[in-house]
């Protein structure tokens, strides 16, 4: 076996190994300094490391851990270039000082790419599976692309005890079934910080694999030979099968949990430890291979001194400026501008169900990269709404298909997606179930741009139909869009008709950034009293409704306004249609602002409106303590104060854990026209 490694690849890992434990030694040695910014190093883990990167192609993807920096020397990452991202300096290739060492994000043409890698354990498996399903999407559908001729293999690494989170056993799921081409490595050290392997897991990473069926290997991942030649097994085995396939490698972990939480404190194997420790094992190998053992200390000193003199020069690179935290919050969309809003030939009225309908059908006919994936939406069913019936029928299961009930990997799965030039729109069946999904919104997706410095834009679309309407009860009707404008980094509509769907979703498709649609079921169908105007005629193809333009839905008489008898009322959603029922009772004394969407928000707009009219009132459905309505009547009042009459006030439903199915206590819990009318009263001094 030892024959087949040549001498270069042999001289190669050594010299690596020799760069990764200069750096770890001298992190030590400098503690002082490094521990500013906490980080880890691969000390005990190299050979593994240095097997898989050293095989990886400039086709490949890989999504190394925190522990991994000998991954990142492998695939042409240098020392240098390491420390500028220990010390977040500016030039950090990564993200340029925004995320810790060993956090990596890479799009270089001769290295494989790297998506963001984020700190939560585990949590890489999803958006990683994400590429690999993003393959074999476009090995199903004939793709062009001429790197897919090259069998691209994608590596997602662990540590043994982040594989025992629950969205791991998603991403495994997803592998096997749809049989990805992906390389799941977990480096065993048996450790989870302090907690040992015995207390924290039944079964090792192979044995669970198994279960999944999930072809594993348990290797020595010490043996830099035995790495070396597991990894190839495999990699051949995913090019040629499109399988996937989990490396369990044992690895002595030789250095602290990370500069924060130190190994004296709490280890009591290390002596056992070392025994295994990779450095003196490849350098046996080499000296076993006829290598001269002067040369090997030769090698090992000069990489010592050159990245001893590149520390002093990391150390003096310039930091990031302090504006430039505002860079990459989102990729650019100059290019989305309104277009006119046209109405197909022979248009007839739609229902907005139809409209995503009718969206989703032009997207997919013109472009090959969007897809839809959620639960249901495939052709047997189109949807628990029938938000997208025909679409799998007209587009077929390789491009409109189900999912397991896997919220996170619904929501997750996107990065990868998007990171190999795919538009997926996805959908999480109720507003309600959008919880387990949060995780990848929050940690994954809404943070890859900004963290990778701009590098790795999510383009996707999440559909989620939302709101209470007919006794939906405690689980299918709730509303998140306050928890969702909570997160930075992500853009949210909130459409209340036909056209303003077709419009947006058009906008959210053409968007490189991560977009929500939240679909009020009550509005699908326009059945609920006063929501009839919900259908409207069809917009052409080429209508784009941009992100960011509120809409006055229903104007005041001047005559009104100019003497002090009218008000606006700020809304969306269900909102617009409660609102319109509720200014029925009053003389055109009401204005109406459909926000459209929540984020981009069009500030502007409603502060010019709320200046005219000096009295405002803000309507959502979603309870109102701590709500993104109250929020907003906080703007509002911080930039509109000296306009207006009155406190802005805030209409939502009761502050209560959930919306009772009962139907007569689902009618007190949320806002309704009657409840609007009262507060317009109050406000106009009605009694
Ligand atoms: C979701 C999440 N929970 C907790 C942590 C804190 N944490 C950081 S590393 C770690 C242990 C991970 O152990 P393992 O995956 O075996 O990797 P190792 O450090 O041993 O290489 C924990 C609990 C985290 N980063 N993310
Ligand atoms: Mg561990």
């Amino acid at each position: 076996m030892s024959k087949k490694l040549s001498k270069e690849i042999l001289k190669k890992a050594y010299s690596l190994m020799c760069s990764a434990r200069a750096l770890s030694d001298i992190y030590e040695k400098n503690k002082e300094i490094t521990s500013k910014y906490v980080h880890a190093t691969s000390k005990g883990h190299e050979a593994i490391q240095l097997a898989l990167a050293l095989q990886l192609k400039e086709y490949d993807w890989v999504s190394p851990y925190y522990r991994d920096d000998s991954i990142l020397l492998g695939v042409g990452i240098t020392p240098y270039e390491l420390m500028l991202q220990l010390m977040c300096k500016k030039e950090d290739p990564f993200s340029g000082g925004r995320t810790y060492y060993s956090h990596p994000s890479l799009k270089r043409d001769d290295m494989p790419k790297i998506i963001h890698q984020s700190s939560a354990t585990g949590m890489q498996a999803i958006p990683t599976t994400g590429i690999a399903l993003g393959l074999k999407y476009k090995y199903d559908n004939n793709f062009k692309d001429t790197y897919l001729n090259k069998k691209p293999v994608v590596v997602c690494s662990f540590g043994d005890a982040s594989i025992t989170e629950g969205e791991v056993a998603e991403a495994f799921q997803m592998a096997s079934l749809k049989q990805l081409p992906i390389l799941y490595l977990v480096q065993d050290n048996e450790w989870d910080i302090s907690a040992h392997a015995s207390e924290t897991r039944a079964v090792d990473a192979a044995t669970y694999a198994k279960g999944f069926g999930i072809k594993s290997y348990s290797i020595d991942g010490s043996d830099f030979e035995a790495s070396y030649y597991t990894i190839s097994k495999a990699f051949s085995e995913i090019r040629d099968k499109k399988i996937p396939v989990l490396v369990h490698a044992k690895v002595p972990l030789l250095n602290h949990h990370t500069s924060g939480v130190r190994m004296e404190w709490y280890r009591d194997d290390l002596e056992k430890a070392l025994e295994q420790d990779p450095f003196p094992k490849l350098k046996k190998l080499l000296l076993s291979q006829n290598f001269d053992e002067e040369e090997l200390i030769t090698i090992e000193a000069k990489i010592k001194d050159e990245i001893q003199k590149e520390f002093k020069r990391a150390l003096a690179a310039d930091d990031p400026k302090a504006d430039d935290l505002f860079d990459h919050k989102f990729a650019p969309t100059e290019n989305l501008k309104e277009t006119e809003l046209v109405n197909k030939d022979n248009s007839e009225a739609i229902y907005m169900v139809d409209a995503g309908i009718c969206a989703i059908k032009e997207l997919m006919t013109k472009h090959k990269e969007c897809l839809l994936y959620g639960q249901d939406v495939g052709k047997r069913l189109g949807g628990v709404f029938r938000e997208a019936a025909t679409l799998g029928e007209k587009f077929g299961d390789k491009r409109v298909f189900n999912t397991p009930i896997q919220e996170a990997f619904i929501i997750g799965s996107t990065v990868g997606m998007s990171a190999v030039g795919l538009k997926p729109i996805v959908e999480i069946q109720f507003a309600d179930y959008i919880w387990p999904g949060l995780n990848q919104l929050f940690t994954e997706v809404s943070r890859s741009n900004y963290l990778s410095n701009g590098k790795w834009p999510v383009s996707c679309i999440i559909r989620v139909p939302t709101g209470a309407y007919g006794s939906g009860g405690p689980y299918h009707s709730s509303s998140v869009e306050s928890i969702l404008t909570n997160i930075h980094g992500i853009k949210i509509a909130y459409p209340s008709n036909a056209a303003d769907l077709k419009g947006l979703l058009k906008a959210a498709y053409y968007d490189p950034n991560p977009v929500v649609i939240l679909e009020h079921k009550g509005l699908y169908w326009g059945k609920m009293k006063g929501t009839e105007k919900t259908k409207t005629l069809e917009p052409d193809e080429n209508y784009l409704l941009p992100f960011g333009i509120a809409k006055s839905v229903l104007v005041a008489d001047e005559k009104n306004i100019n003497t002090g008898n009218s008000l606006c009322i700020i809304t969306y959603g269900m909102g617009v249609y409660w609102s319109k029922l509720a200014a029925k009772k009053f003389n055109d004394q009401i204005e109406i602002i459909d926000l459209r969407t929540l984020y981009p928000l069009d500030e502007k707009y409603i502060y010019e409106k709320v200046k005219i009219h000096s009295i405002c009132i803000v309507v959502s459905e979603e309870p109102s303590n701590n709500s993104f309505a109250q929020s907003l009547a906080s703007k509002i009042s911080q930039n509109c104060f000296n306009y207006l009459d009155s406190p802005v006030s805030v209409i939502g439903s009761e502050n209560l854990p959930a919306i009772p199915l009962n139907s007569i206590l689902e009618e007190r819990m949320l806002p309704n026209p009657q409840k609007i009318e009262n507060e317009i009263k109050n406000k106009f001094n009605i009694k």
